[in-house]
């Protein structure tokens, strides 16, 4: 298959190996142009593989039988809307990233949309990729467009297993945004890895109890202890981790809080529900990306 991923950081390196193990025929799309991208991964086991791929080349991306995206949240919309024209109308599109929001902002497309979620975890150290922990993909159809095409779970399942395929990638969806909503800015407020956070248990319950309000008026009902229990889960499973969210600040960089806690909020506004305790982290990881983003301009160096 041709695929091009759009994104080169650690997860767009991760696919990139395993999709030309695999035997597929890829290129990066960087946002900064450039003729080649480069795939430097440590895999779980210790093996180091490094590889050199194409990348920016229209003439392949016209040829593109899949477009897999692993930008951050806040680059996809933009990133997806300036290739949509050159890629093929039946060539579909899948967005692998934390938060949710984007499916509204590119519901226009014409090509099929596919909405994914990953628990791999890989982090940049230095010019290398560590690719951490294996974990599972979870796919399903975001438009009419797109619902048949279980197909390609199997396709990616080969390449980087495991991947799974769901009908209603929705429930997936709000899970996976419940955890992100209390791990990533609570690790970010207390400076701390995913696993310290089981020092505060009275945090968590109140920001579950909020998340669990929304989702039950968004028709996912999910129960306040269960929510609890799947989130001291991925504490306990991620407890060595620096959360996506800590990372981000840590490198001053815009993080996905406008689709993680910023979506939870909106779909609460839409309902006329008010979330005391997730607003307050809101604000707090909004006063640091300005801090920085301030000190940034004037010292004159480009954004992130
Ligand atoms: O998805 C994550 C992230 O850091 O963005 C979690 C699940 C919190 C793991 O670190």
């Amino acid at each position: 298959m041709k695929i091009t991923v759009l994104g080169c950081g650690a997860l767009g390196q991760i696919w990139l190996a395993a999709l030309a193990r695999q035997g597929h025929e890829v290129q990066g799309w960087l946002r900064v142009p450039q003729p080649y991208c480069s795939a430097n991964v440590v895999d779980p086991q210790g093996e180091v593989s490094n590889h050199t791929f194409i990348a920016n080349d229209p003439l392949f991306l016209t040829e593109s039988q899949l477009l897999l995206v692993t930008l951050k949240a806040p680059q996809v919309s933009p990133a997806v809307k300036n290739l949509q024209s050159v890629l093929p109308t039946h060539a579909p599109i899948l967005l692998l990233h934390n938060g949710m929001g984007t499916l509204e902002e590119l519901k226009d497309l014409r090509q099929p949309l596919l909405r994914g979620i990953t628990t791999h975890a890989a982090m940049r150290d230095g010019t290398v990729i560590k690719h951490i922990a294996h974990g599972i993909t979870h796919i399903g159809p975001a438009n009419r467009e797109s619902a048949a095409l279980s197909d390609i779970a199997d396709i990616l399942h080969q390449a980087l297993p495991d991947v799974a395929w769901h009908d209603n990638i929705a429930a997936a969806s709000w899970r996976k945004l419940a955890i992100n909503c209390v791990i990533n800015p609570m690790t970010v407020e207390h400076d701390c890895q995913n696993g310290a956070l089981r020092a505060w248990p009275e945090q968590v319950a109140l920001l579950c109890e909020e998340i669990a309000w929304v989702m039950e008026r968004e028709g996912q009902h999910m129960a306040v202890d269960n929510l609890r229990d799947i989130i001291y889960d991925v504490i306990d499973s991620t407890a060595a981790n620096t959360s996506s969210m800590l990372q981000d600040v840590r490198a001053q960089r815009l993080t996905e809080i406008d689709y993680i806690t910023g979506y939870l909020l909106r779909r609460a506004r839409a309902q006329g529900i008010s979330l005391p305790e997730n607003t307050r982290l809101y604000d707090l990881i909004k006063r640091k990306e300005s801090h920085y983003e301030r000190e940034r301009i004037g010292s004159g160096l480009p954004g992130t």
